[in-house]
C-alpha cells in the first residue's frame, strides 16, 4: 500500500514535506554513536541532523550497535532514514538522514576500530545505559566482568564499549591522530567523569604510558540529556504511515522539548551543536542533577504508583489529582531543598514545566516503560536525595513511599509470574520470592548493594520510613491509592 521509505522514494514523493533536506551523498562521517536506541535516535541524532540541514557535510553518523544486528536490519532496507514524530500540542513529521552507516559490533569489531581510528571522526557519543560501563558499585571498572576480561586479552576484538574506545584511541595514538572527544549521553550523574574513569581503568591494565596520554589529550565531557521519547508501538507506525505516505520500520517518537546541556571544557572541541540549541556551560552538574531528581524522579514516582493503582500511562497518572498533590508535595518539601542553584535555571518554573510535559495528551508514554530496569535508575532519581536529605538530619518520607511503591512493583511482579524487565533481574527475583508481605521484606530488598548505600542500611528513620510505607501498600488495595497518600501524608 504504502511504499517503503528510502532516499529515491523520499526524493520522488509530490509531497516533500518531510524530506531531510539536504545532499546525503555528500555528507562524510565525523561522529560515531554506540547505542543507536530510540533516544539517541530523538536526541543526539537529530541535534546532528540540523547540523546538516544547515549546510555542514562532515557530521554523518556511523552508529555501533553492540549486541544486537536489529537496528541495522530494520533501517538498513530504507537507507538508514527514519521518521521523527514529534508529538505534542503541535505535531509534526521530519525524516532523519544523519545516520550514513550501522555497525554491529560483533559482526566486525575490527571495522568498529578501524572507523574510530578514521581521522575525520572528531566525537564519539553513547546510550549504552550505566551497565555498558561495566563499573564497580564503588565506581572503578569491573576487572572481574566477562566482557573486560575477555578484551583485555583480545584487545583488536572487543566486545565491550570500554574496550572499543580503548582500541581506537590507541589507534589513533599509535597513528599520531588527534584524538576524538568522548561524550557520554546516558541518564546518569557524572556520566563523563564515570567514563573517563572505565577507560582510564582499562587503559592502565593495558598500556599505563597510552593511559598517561589519554588522561592527559581525551577529553571526556558531561552532559545532561532530556526528551521525553515513549517506546515505539504498532500506532505509531500506523500513524507515520499515514502522515508521511511512507512504510517505515522503525519510527520514533519524542515530545517538542529536547534539551542537550554539554560541559565546556576548554580545549575540547565538539561538533557545533551550540549553533542547534545545545547549551554549552562550565555548570553541566547543576543541570544534571536537577533534571534527574525533578523529571526523573517524578517520573518512576509516577510509574511506581500509577502501577500499584492499575494505571497505564504517564498521562492517566498525572490526571489523578491526589497523585499529582502528592508529587507536587514531595518536590516541595523534600527534592527543591536538595537542588543547586544552577546560574539562568529558575527551578519553580522547570518544576511547573515538567509537570506540564507530563500532562502531554499527544503522547502515550507507558508507565510500564519508565518502571524498567529501575535498580539502575533510582540510585540517582531517589536514593541520592534521601541521601543528601540524610545528611541534612532530614526525613524523606515521600520519598521512601516512592521506594516502597518500587518494592510493592518487584514483588507484584514476581508473585504474578511476570516478566522483570532488570539488569538485577536475577538478585531481584529471589528477593521478591523471600517476601511475605511483612517489615521483613523491606530488609531483603535494602541489602541489595547495588541499589541502597551503606550509610542509608544503618539510618533508623529511612528504614522506620521505607517499612511504614511498604505497610500501606500491603494494607491497601489498588483502588484506595488515595487513602495510602493520605494516610502516610497525615501520620
Ligand atoms: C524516564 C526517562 O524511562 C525513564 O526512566 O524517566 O527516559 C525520561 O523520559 C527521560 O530521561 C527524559 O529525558
Amino acid at each position: 500500500m504504502y511504499t517503503r521509505l528510502s532516499e529515491n522514494n523520499i526524493a520522488d514523493s509530490a509531497d516533500n514535506s518531510c524530506h531531510y533536506g539536504y545532499d546525503r551523498a555528500s555528507v562524510e562521517l565525523g561522529i560515531v554513536h554506540f547505542g543507536p536506541g530510540a533516544f539517541h535516535r530523538a536526541h543526539q541524532a537529530v541535534f546532528t541532523d540540523d547540523l546538516l540541514v544547515n549546510g555542514s557535510t562532515e557530521w554523518g553518523i556511523c552508529e555501533v550497535s553492540i549486541n544486537s544486528a536489529t537496528v541495522k536490519d530494520k533501517l538498513l532496507p530504507q537507507d538508514n532514514l527514519y521518521t521523527l514524530a514529534i508529538l505534542d500540542r503541535i505535531k509534526s513529521h521530519r525524516v532523519i538522514g544523519a545516520i550514513k552507516e550501522i555497525l554491529v559490533a560483533p559482526e566486525d569489531p575490527g571495522l568498529v576500530i578501524e572507523r574510530l581510528a578514521l581521522p575525520a571522526i572528531k566525537a564519539v557519543t553513547l546510550t549504552v545505559t550505566e551497565k555498558g560501563y561495566c563499573l564497580t558499585p564503588e565506581g572503578g571498572l569491573d576487572f572481574e566482568q566477562e566482557s573486560i576480561v575477555h578484551d583485555l586479552k583480545n584487545k583488536d576484538k572487543p566486545r565491550s564499549v570500554i574496550g572499543f574506545i580503548s582500541a581506537g584511541l590507541k589507534a589513533r595514538y599509535n597513528q599520531g591522530v588527534a584524538p576524538f572527544v568522548v561524550i557520554s549521553c546516558d541518564n546518569v550523574s557524572d556520566n563523563g567523569k564515570r567514563l573517563k574513569r572505565a577507560v582510564l581503568d582499562f587503559t592502565m591494565a593495558d598500556d599505563p604510558k597510552f593511559a598517561q596520554w589519554l588522561e592527559k589529550e581525551v577529553h571526556f565531557p558531561c552532559t545532561m540529556v532530556d526528551s521525553i521519547t515513549p517506546a515505539t508501538n504498532e500506532s505509531l507506525c500506523q500513524s507515520v504511515e499515514q502522515y508521511t505516505g511512507f512504510k517505515d520500520n522503525w519510527p520514533i517518537q519524542r515530545e517538542a522539548f529536547s534539551q542537550w546541556v554539554i560541559e565546556d571544557i576548554p580545549n575540547a572541541t565538539l561538533p557545533p551543536w551550540s549553533s542547534v540549541g545545545a547549551i554549552v556551560t562550565k555548570d553541566v552538574s547543576g543541570y544534571e542533577l536537577t533534571k534527574l531528581r525533578v523529571l526523573n524522579c517524578l517520573h518512576s514516582t509516577l510509574a511506581f504508583l500509577g502501577c500499584f493503582a492499575g494505571l497505564i500511562t504517564v498521562e492517566e497518572a498525572i490526571k489523578r489529582a491526589e497523585i499529582k498533590e502528592f508529587l507536587e508535595k514531595m518536590l516541595h518539601d523534600e527534592i527543591m531543598p536538595t537542588l543547586p542553584k544552577v546560574e539562568g535555571l529558575d527551578k519553580s518554573a522547570y518544576a511547573k514545566k515538567i509537570i506540564q510535559r507530563f500532562e502531554n495528551p499527544a503522547i502515550r508514554h507507558l508507565l510500564a516503560q519508565i518502571a524498567w530496569d529501575s535498580s539502575q535508575k533510582i540510585p540517582y532519581r531517589i536514593i541520592a536525595i534521601i541521601s543528601d536529605n540524610a545528611v541534612a538530619s532530614k526525613a524523606s518520607p515521600m520519598l521512601c513511599l516512592s521506594l516502597a511503591a518500587w518494592m510493592k512493583f518487584i514483588v507484584t511482579k514476581v508473585s504474578t509470574g511476570q516478566k522483570l524487565v532488570d539488569p538485577l533481574e536475577d538478585k531481584l527475583v529471589p528477593i521478591a520470592q523471600a517476601c511475605d508481605g511483612s517489615n521483613t521484606d523491606v530488609e531483603h530488598f535494602i541489602s541489595l548493594e547495588q541499589v541502597f548505600p551503606e550509610q542509608l542500611k544503618t539510618n533508623k528513620q529511612f528504614i522506620e520510613d521505607i517499612k511504614s510505607a511498604y505497610r500501606l501498600f500491603n494494607q491497601y488495595q489498588a483502588q484506595d491509592l488515595s487513602t495510602i497518600l493520605t494516610t502516610m501524608r497525615s501520620a
